[in-house]
């Protein structure tokens, strides 16, 4: 249930009169044209949030993400480019007082000229501008330019100027480092007014800023206080009526008081105590109430200005405790012990302004969807847009959030580090309200590769130089942004660097949170996942393709070999590919075509994670988060994603959507035999019965028990287990399935089957399952039944939609039924086709 809690500053008497007529001009409404430096490429008309994206819609360049396009469109970032637009004021405009410039983001070296005056210059993309522009505006029409430089150019040029190397240039410009390329991303390096532009005109007293500081939050009482930010541009003596009126406070809260607004930022705040507060939960562990603040100063009646915040009431604790092996690593919501469950999020895009709202609550509801809690939005992409974190609130994602820093070292000079206070402090101030974000992060994987990629050796740098870059990585990560969320959001919890340590080292499966790249990196087995669990698994992945539609939409029939200079060039792993055959041929049969390839490198992308997903599970409560590299894409490309760049899930996101249930049935073979394992993330203690079955593949029954368990809250519990002489009676095990269904009275929990061999070693019968479709209100209903065991069954349509269920395995004799909603209305049995293990090895 969502609430109002109205406070009114009335300004009762001043001693200067107020403006209150406040008007805007929409700046990127106007009609812009886009230029070179050298005037040999324009575009009339043009929309001027991106120069790649206004070159692209006049058909000056081509589509970067089409076939191998990306190579023909890097003169781009090598030129200088100039927006402008000339903009109309009415003579009553003019006179509003106070007219300032504003710009939401702009991206990234920017020089603003007003009717030939240079008003304002920018150096970081990550950041809001304002300037006061009342001498430079002038009745009737007045003249805009944003001219930006190429970030490339000025890389080189610092580069040149700092002396010692760092490993990447990207390091010297405050952008996302991904759009200079990464192993996942094409390097398209944008240059752009990228959020709103807007000329503000008489707002003389405005509010900067509303934080609803969360104090306490304990048993059935919060103890919140509401802190304004508000800037006069004239001295004001006013009185200050706060009121209050919302279910969850008991009473009608009525504060009155005076103040005396001095011109520049003032600062007053109000505390207040909430009794039987409406929490807020992560995902799957209660609801996410939110309140909505606002905020409103009047005169007589008329609003001055007016802002609204919406948060959530939660305790935070990120417990880190000594014990017996090393020291836990977990957070504490509400009181409640939280495994994390969730995924690494990156930027859906590469052209960051044409990412629309539908596209952020497509790939949150995907998380919420998939039973995820929390996402760690990671260092190399942006701090994401208000929409994206308001989101994550409504659907209790927690949020991991790092500083923009990745894998790279930085410079030292006092410009820059006053930069990126001056960005810490705005984002980490921008962000703070929402309940959502439970840690922030100083950098993604500077401090292992400090200690373990031998940057020291691969940049020939000096004692002196290493000492250098060292001290300045410390008093970036370890004082300045530590301080500013400090200053800022005071109680939030700060971690320097992820990983904690680095894969290769014994104390990261000990201590603190780990990013595992045995399997993909070092190539060792999937098996490996099960040994190598650490405390907080915080990345993790393996690549798979993207759907075969997908591919399509990039590439002409031709292209369509792993060798081919297009599919080369959506693979941006150095051995990407070879990993990806290699892997293959482990464990799965050989595809005989592109079509299987692409199936089966989700099918065994899928396998994999699961695998580590459901060690990490079985691992509570010394692990207590897992992480997979990566939920989603910038671009069409073979990566660790699970949901590709038009949105498609892979393989992957199915397996994770069951990987995360809230109970979950896994299997741990080992030496002495196996084991089943109940997960349970519920906060309640139950009662589960238990049934297993071992059939073959043809359905006959082998053998059969159950028995009840008590299971505790939150936790992992070994509910079965048979011994290897037991095991040795239902031998041969290559064509037997084991099932496993758990119950709560009639109810069922969960339920899994396991397999004893290698895809590559199962004997499968290859025929087809029997297949029926009706129409239902918004889409089909599909349903199978197979006389034998069906491995990985994969379902494609002719026609764009989405499956409730995919690559599933099919028990003989049991009829699975799942959904394929679409807009089309007119789907018969043959505009669907599937894929199957059994089929492939015809
Ligand atoms: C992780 C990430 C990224 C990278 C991924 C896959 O460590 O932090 O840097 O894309 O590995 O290599």
């Amino acid at each position: 249930m969502r609430a109002t809690l109205v406070f009114v500053i009335f300004q009762l008497f001043g001693i200067y009169s107020l403006q209150i007529s406040a008007q805007t001009i929409d700046l990127k409404k106007q009609d812009w044209k886009l230029q070179n430096q050298a005037g040999t490429v324009s575009v009339e008309h043009a929309n001027p949030s991106d120069v790649h994206l206004s070159l692209l819609e006049a058909g000056l360049i081509p589509d970067p993400f089409y076939r191998d396009k990306e190579k023909e469109i890097q003169w781009v970032a090598e030129e200088d480019w100039a927006y402008s637009c000339s903009f109309f004021i009415s003579d009553s405009l003019v006179q509003l007082k106070n007219p300032q410039l504003i710009f939401e983001g702009l991206d990234t070296y920017a020089n603003v000229f007003l009717n030939d005056s240079l008003v304002l210059r920018t150096n970081n993309m990550f950041v809001e501008w304002k300037v006061k522009v009342g001498s430079f505006l002038k009745p009737g029409y007045n003249n805009l330019i944003v001219e930006f430089l190429s970030p490339l150019k000025i890389n080189r040029l610092k580069a040149e100027q700092f002396k010692v190397r760092i490993p990447d240039n990207r390091g010297f410009t405050r952008k996302a480092a991904y759009q200079f390329g990464w192993d996942w991303g094409p390097e398209i390096v944008t240059m752009g007014i990228l959020k709103d532009a807007r000329i503000e005109f008489g707002k003389e007293v405005k509010i900067t800023d509303l934080f609803v500081e969360q104090k306490k939050v304990k048993g059935n009482k919060a103890e919140v206080e509401i802190k304004v930010e508000v800037e006069a541009e004239v001295e004001v003596e006013a009185e200050v009526e706060v009121e209050a009126e919302v279910e969850m406070v008991a009473d009608l809260v009525y504060l009155q008081k005076v103040i005396k607004l001095k011109k520049g930022p003032n600062h007053f705040s109000f505390p207040i105590k909430i009794e039987n507060p409406k929490l807020w939960w992560p995902n799957g562990m209660g609801e996410q109430n939110l309140y909505e603040f606002k905020v409103s100063i009047l005169k007589s009646g008329k609003v001055f200005d007016e802002k609204s915040v919406t948060i959530g009431l939660r305790s935070v604790e990120f417990v880190q405790e000594k014990d017996s092996i090393g020291e836990s690593f977990f957070f504490r919501i509400n009181g409640q012990d939280v495994f994390a469950k969730g995924a690494n999020y990156i930027p859906q895009d590469n052209f960051l302004s044409r990412i629309s709202k539908s596209d952020y609550e497509q790939i949150i509801e995907t998380a919420a969807k998939s039973n995820m809690n929390m996402l760690r939005v990671w260092g190399g992409g942006i701090y994401e847009n208000d929409e994206f974190y308001q989101l994550c609130d409504e659907k209790g994602i927690m949020l991991w959030q790092d500083f923009m820093f990745a894998g790279n070292m930085y410079p030292d000079d006092t410009t820059f580090l006053q930069n990126i206070r001056t960005e810490a402090a705005q984002n980490v101030k921008r962000l703070r309200n929402h309940p959502s974000i439970v840690l922030w992060c100083g950098n993604n994987e500077i401090k292992e590769a400090w200690n373990s990629w031998d940057w020291q050796k691969s940049y020939n740098w000096s004692e002196q130089d290493s000492s250098r870059l060292w001290n300045n990585y410390l008093d970036i990560f370890e004082k300045i942004l530590p301080g500013i969320v400090n200053e800022y959001s005071t109680g939030t919890f700060y971690l320097p660097s992820s990983p904690s340590n680095g894969w290769g080292r014994d104390i990261a499966y000990k201590e603190g949170d780990v990013h595992y790249w045995g399997v993909w990196w070092g190539k060792e087995p999937f098996e490996k996942y099960n040994e190598k669990v650490g405390r907080f698994m915080s990345e993790y992945g393996f690549q798979g393709m993207p759907d075969q539609k997908t591919i399509e939409r990039f590439t002409i029939p031709s292209d369509l070999d792993i060798d081919s200079e297009v599919m080369k060039a959506h693979q941006k792993h150095p051995f990407g590919w070879e990993n990806i055959l290699e892997y293959l041929e482990r464990d799965y049969p050989q595809p005989e075509n592109f079509g299987q390839l692409v199936y089966l490198s989700q099918l065994m992308q899928a396998k994999g994670i699961k695998t580590a997903i459901e060690a990490h599970r079985r691992a509570k409560p010394y692990c207590m988060g897992t992480l997979y590299w990566q939920l989603n894409d910038c671009w069409p490309v073979t990566s660790w994603s699970s949901v590709d760049y038009f949105g498609s899930w892979k393989a992957l996101q199915y397996f994770v959507k069951k990987a995360y249930n809230k109970y979950l049935i896994s299997f741990e073979e080992n030496e002495t035999g196996l084991e089943v394992f109940f997960i349970s993330d519920d906060t309640n203690a139950i009662e589960a019965n238990i049934k297993w079955r071992l059939i073959d593949f043809d359905g006959n029954n082998i053998s059969d028990g159950k028995r009840e368990v008590s299971i505790n809250k939150n936790s992992s519990t070994i509910v079965e287990f048979w011994n290897e002489k037991e095991l040795k009676k239902w031998r041969p095990l290559e064509s037997k399935v084991l099932i496993v269904d758990v119950f709560n009275n009639s109810q069922k929990l969960s339920s899994a089957i396991k397999i004893f061999a290698k895809a590559k070693s199962l004997t499968l019968h290859t025929d087809n399952p029997k297949f029926e479709i009706e129409k239902t209100k918004d889409g089909y209903l599909l349903s199978f039944k197979s006389t034998s065991f069906i491995k990985g069954m994969q379902i494609n349509c002719s026609e764009d939609g989405f499956f409730s269920d995919n690559y599933f395995d099919l028990l003989p004799g049991k009829e699975k039924k799942i959904t394929f909603k679409t807009n089309s209305a007119i789907l018969k049995k043959d505009n669907f086709s599937f894929i199957y293990l059994g089929r492939l090895k015809q």
